[in-house]
């Protein structure tokens, strides 16, 4: 049974008992019901105290049973409160650790509750694309007052315990403890044993001194930011009717909203993305209890920009660097940005002058590879060049201690390759980090054939710890992000040529959600690095065709922001995207070059022309076996290239669109007269699943 049931004296103590985070899956709210039908039926039980074990008192909703029909078996959650609340006796919750979603819901339906201070307190539904839907919108604005509980809800951040506990007139606890709170709810409930009338939530008013003023404001910022998706807003008008409304028809709405919310493409992507967040550590032959190595200090090798902010990932989590340069000017500028970072997060409060020095402390340079001997990882940022990258290799190879662990920063070459330039093949691995690297959550762990799995355990463990997302890839060209936008920048050079302006297609996928179209985001990032690749590519893959805009754009020295013009013009010093004739002309003239007649393409077709090439590549990316699944694939897509979220990433989005539709889009898009009609054949993969019904997921 997922809770157990104890007498503790005449206290009988429910504990919720469903590792890791005691979900509240049917079993457990099962033992609940029971524990409490069986305290009623006890003469000699007095109160009732109701924990969790182990490291939670509950992470609300088992989110693994949604969509099932246990998810709403009786008893449902609400179920569960309403026996508590009918309870003769008092209920007290005991609290601890994690206290969210469900689980606070929970918490108040009991008639008191104390808390363990360092609880983490949260409604987090809304990540979730969804509204707490067991009553947490009527009772947490009652006991918190309705700001701090519409805050709460919005945004569904954890609150410290002693925070809430903190506030004025806050009715959430009774008691806030130091020491174990079970101890404390037993003499609580002895002291409540025989008082009457039961506090119960739902009597209290949700109050607020100028409620119509507040929540109008709310409607409006967070209608702002709920955009996208529905959640945010419903979120609001529940809290609203808390307010407005009496409790029974507050909590009616509530739970209407609730299962409108469930049904919604946006909430089935966020809950599809909630795994695939935790999915990605999951490796087949590589068990979770692999034994790692033991890597304290971390040696750089290049204080570029991608240098200093991966050697910051580091220095963030208390880790020493050393960091390697052939110039001391090299050196000493890399060290200067580090700082710099550092100061302007000081300068923003979000760190003080004495963590910085701490993690400056940390930061050792050296232009001598003898320097590295201690260190027990090393990872190079040099050039993409991979005869610079032998040099190193080999150098590593010579100096770095066995047992130490060789990373690449590449972002596409050959890790196999660069792995053979040593002696110790089994210890390289490939650690591409996203630009700016200490901000981007995505790291691409690349497993090279002869990577040994305690390597690749450990680079992972290490991965967490920096709190990157980490997504395992085999080696290609490219991997997975880079393969997948090469042939997303590649339709978008061909809807250029067939008769759509940058402006109107990046608007178009930025409509669908994207942070940044193709076009704005080559001006930020710098169009002269796509041109290399394309240089590199056009000896590699001949086969591979490309519009010739890139190329043209890039010869006219239109690099992006850097030069002050690319794909768009920009005023000095100014980062507005202005629509540029000259570039206009361009285009026109390279489709008269190549006889093409511009037509009319509708937003759709350009979504589906840049999304579909993702999820196409993505497929053959996962039948090579380069990604061991694709919902790995989204989250390459969602924390390294500004895929939104609430649509679940590019192989997510396809489920939703069904893949038959997708597969007769590809076979539209083939009719095209383009040059690269042979791309949008559907991946064998792909086929198969679509002529079977299935999905990717
Ligand atoms: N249900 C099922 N499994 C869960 C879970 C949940 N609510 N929360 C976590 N897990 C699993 C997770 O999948 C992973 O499993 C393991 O626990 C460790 O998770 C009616 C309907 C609680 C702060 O949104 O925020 O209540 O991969 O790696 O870093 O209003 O998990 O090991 O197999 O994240 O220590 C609302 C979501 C549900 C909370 C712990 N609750 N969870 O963080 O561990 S909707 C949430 C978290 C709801 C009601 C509605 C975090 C955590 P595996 P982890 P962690």
């Amino acid at each position: 049974m997922s809770a157990t049931y104890e007498l503790r004296g005449n206290v009988a103590v429910i504990t919720l008992n469903n590792p890791p985070v005691n979900g509240l899956g049917h079993a457990t709210r099962l033992g609940i019901t029971q524990g409490l039908e069986k305290a009623e039926a006890d003469s000699a039980v007095k109160a009732v105290v109701i924990t969790g074990a182990g490291n939670a008192f509950s992470g609300g909703a088992d989110i693994k049973e949604f969509g099932s029909p246990k998810a709403m078996a009786e008893p449902n959650l609400l179920s569960v409160i309403a026996a508590v609340e009918a309870s003769s006796k008092p209920v007290v919750a005991a609290i601890h650790s994690v206290c969210m979603g469900g689980g606070l819901e929970l918490a108040l339906g009991c008639h008191y509750r104390v808390a363990a201070k360092g609880t983490q307190v949260a409604l987090p539904e809304v990540k979730l694309g969804l509204l707490p839907g067991a009553g947490g919108t009527q009772r947490l604005p009652r006991v918190l007052g309705v700001e701090t509980a519409l805050n709460m809800i919005v945004s569904g951040e954890p609150v410290k315990s002693e925070m809430l506990a903190s506030l004025p007139g806050q009715k959430l606890f009774d008691k806030l403890v130091d020491g174990d709170v079970v101890t404390a709810a037993l003499a609580l409930a002895a002291e409540v044993a025989d008082k009457r009338p039961l506090p119960l939530v739902r009597n209290l008013k949700a109050k607020h001194p100028n409620a119509d003023g507040y929540l109008q404001f709310a409607r409006n910022s967070v209608g702002a930011m709920s955009r996208n998706y529905p959640a945010p807003l419903q979120c609001v008008e529940a809290v609203a009717n808390a307010v407005y409304k009496p409790f029974d028809e507050g909590m009616r709405l509530e739970l209407v909203a609730f299962q409108a919310l469930m049904l919604t493409p946006e909430s089935r992507a966020l809950r599809h993305v909630f795994m695939a967040e935790r999915a990605t550590s999951k490796i087949p032959d590589v068990p979770a209890d692999t034994p790692v190595r033991d890597v304290k200090k971390l040696a750089i090798i290049g204080a570029g920009t991608m240098g200093g902010g991966i050697a910051m990932n580091f220095l963030n989590a208390g880790m020493p660097v050393v960091m390697l340069e052939m110039k001391q000017e090299a050196l000493d500028r890399g060290v200067a940005t580090i700082r710099k970072n550092y100061e302007a997060q000081v300068k923003k409060g979000k760190l003080t002058q004495e963590k910085l020095d701490v993690r400056m402390g940390l930061l050792t340079t050296t232009l001598n590879y003898g320097d590295l001997k201690d260190a027990d990882m090393v990872i190079e940022a040099v050039f993409e060049e991979m005869g610079v990258k032998e040099k190193v290799f080999k150098a590593l190879d010579e100096v770095m201690k066995p047992g130490a662990i060789l990373a690449s920063n590449t972002s596409t070459l050959d890790v196999n390759q660069i792995a053979a330039f040593t002696k110790r093949p089994q210890d390289v691995i490939g650690t591409h980090f996203f630009s700016p690297a200490n901000v981007m959550k995505l790291l691409e762990v690349i497993r090279g054939e002869k990577t040994a799995k305690d390597v690749l355990a450990t680079v992972m463990a290490l991965g967490k710890k920096i709190k990157k997302t980490c997504v395992v890839s085999g080696v290609c060209d490219g991997f997975i992000g880079n393969r997948m936008i090469e042939q997303y920048s590649r339709q978008g050079g061909f809807l250029l040529e067939e008769g759509a302006t940058p402006e109107q297609v990046d608007k178009a996928i930025e409509k669908f959600g994207f942070a940044m179209g193709p076009f704005r985001m080559g001006d930020l990032a710098g169009n002269d690095i796509g041109w290399y690749i394309r240089k590199r590519r056009y000896v590699e893959q001949p086969e591979m065709i490309y519009s010739k805009t890139a190329d043209v754009l890039c010869e006219m020295g239109r690099y992006g922001q850097k030069t002050g013009a690319g794909w768009y013009d920009y005023k000095p010093g100014k980062r507005d995207a202005i629509p540029s004739k000259e570039v206009v002309a361009m285009i026109e003239k390279v489709r008269a070059e190549k006889g093409i007649t511009p037509r009319k393409i509708s937003d759709q077709e350009i979504v589906q022309r840049l999304v579909y090439a993702l999820v196409n590549e993505g497929a053959k990316i996962l039948e090579e076996g380069i990604a061991l699944r694709a919902s790995d694939i989204d989250m390459v897509y969602l924390t390294g290239y500004g895929f939104p979220a609430f649509r679940g990433g590019p192989m997510c989005y396809a489920d939703t669109q069904g893949l038959f539709n997708v597969v007769a889009s590809m076979r539209r898009f083939q009719k095209n007269p383009r040059d690269d009609a042979k791309f949008w054949e559907p991946a064998p993969l792909l086929a198969k699943l679509a002529a079977e019904g299935k999905t990717f997921s």
